[in-house]
C-alpha cells in the first residue's frame, strides 16, 4: 500500500460526518424553535386559564348570640400546660370577629369529585402550641400532606380519628416528643371535620375537612374567605361550621371571569 492511499477511504467518511453534523445542527435549531413555539403555546394556554378562572369571595356572618365559651379548666390545672398561658384558654366553638364575622367556617364547592391536586400541593401545617392545636379548624385535599408540628416543651400524642374508613381514611396514633420531627398524615377519602385529638391532653382537638378538589377555603377571624381560580360555571357552594352548620348551608352561584360573591348567614345554636 502506498502512502496516501490509506487516507482515501477516510475522506467520504469525514464528509459524511460533516454532513451529519450540519444536518444535526440544522435540526437542533428546528427542534429548539419548535420547543420554543410549544412553550409559548403552553404559556398562552396557562395564561388563558388563569385569565378566565375567577375567585369566589364572601363573608360568613353569625346571626344571634352563641353560648359563652367555657374556660378549659383541665388545661389551666395541668402543671405544664397551664403555665404556657397568660390569658384564660377557652373553647373555640364560635370565634366571632368584626361585624359578626364567623371564623372557622369551611366554604367549598359541592359535588366535584376526582379533581384533587393534593399530591402536588404544599402541605397543610398544624402546630401544637400551649397544649392546643393551631389552627382549630382547617381543610386539606385528599392525598395532601398534613404536617403536625410540636412547638411545646412537652410530649403530645397525635391521634386522628376518621370516620370515613370505607373511603380509606385510617386512624393513626403517634407520640411526638418536644423538638421531635414533624409528623406526616394524609387521607385518601373525603371527610368533614376529621378529628385530630391528643391522648395526653384530653381537651386538645383539631378538625380538618378533607376535600376532593382545590376549591375550598376556611373563613378568617372576620368571617371572610376567598376560593381561588375557579373555572367559570354554575356551582353549589356550601358553608360548614361545626356548631352553626354541621351538615352545611348551600347556595347556587355562577362563576365568571370576574369571579363570584357568596355571603352566608348562619344561625347561632
Ligand atoms: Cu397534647
Amino acid at each position: 500500500m502506498r502512502r496516501g492511499e490509506s487516507l482515501k477511504p477516510a475522506l467520504p467518511q469525514v464528509e459524511y460526518l460533516d454532513k451529519f453534523a450540519r444536518y444535526f445542527s440544522r435540526n437542533k435549531q428546528k427542534n429548539m424553535k419548535l420547543n420554543r413555539s410549544l412553550a409559548v403555546v403552553a404559556g398562552l394556554t396557562a395564561a388563558l386559564q388563569v385569565a378566565t378562572a375567577g375567585n369566589i369571595t364572601g363573608k360568613v356572618t353569625l346571626k344571634g348570640t352563641p353560648p359563652a365559651e367555657k374556660e378549659i379548666t383541665q388545661l389551666k390545672d395541668d402543671a405544664q400546660c397551664g403555665k404556657l398561658h397568660t390569658t384564660v384558654a377557652k373553647t373555640r366553638f364560635y370565634v366571632v370577629g368584626a361585624g359578626g364575622g364567623l371564623a372557622d367556617t369551611v366554604v367549598m364547592l359541592k359535588g366535584i369529585t376526582g379533581k384533587s391536586t393534593g399530591a402536588a400541593a404544599a402541605p397543610l401545617i398544624i402546630d401544637q402550641k400551649g397544649c392546643e392545636y393551631l389552627p382549630y379548624v382547617a381543610a386539606a385535599q385528599t392525598g395532601q400532606k398534613i404536617l403536625v408540628k410540636n412547638s411545646d416543651p412537652m410530649m403530645h400524642n397525635v391521634h386522628p380519628t376518621p370516620v370515613n374508613t370505607a373511603g380509606g381514611n385510617k386512624e393513626d396514633n403517634k407520640a411526638q416528643f418536644p423538638g421531635g420531627a414533624d409528623l406526616t398524615f394524609s387521607f385518601p377519602g373525603t371527610e368533614n371535620f376529621l378529628r385530630f385529638k391528643c391522648d395526653v391532653h384530653p381537651w386538645m382537638f383539631s378538625y380538618i375537612t378533607v376535600v376532593d378538589h382545590p376549591y375550598f377555603a376556611v373563613t378568617d377571624k372576620d368571617g371572610a374567605f376567598t376560593i381561588k381560580d375557579v373555572p367559570p360555571g354554575k356551582y353549589t357552594v356550601v358553608a360548614l361550621h361545626r356548631k352553626a352548620a354541621l351538615t352545611g348551608v348551600e347556595q347556587a352561584i355562577e362563576v365568571t371571569a370576574d369571579g363570584a360573591k357568596a355571603d352566608f348567614t348562619l344561625d347561632a345554636k
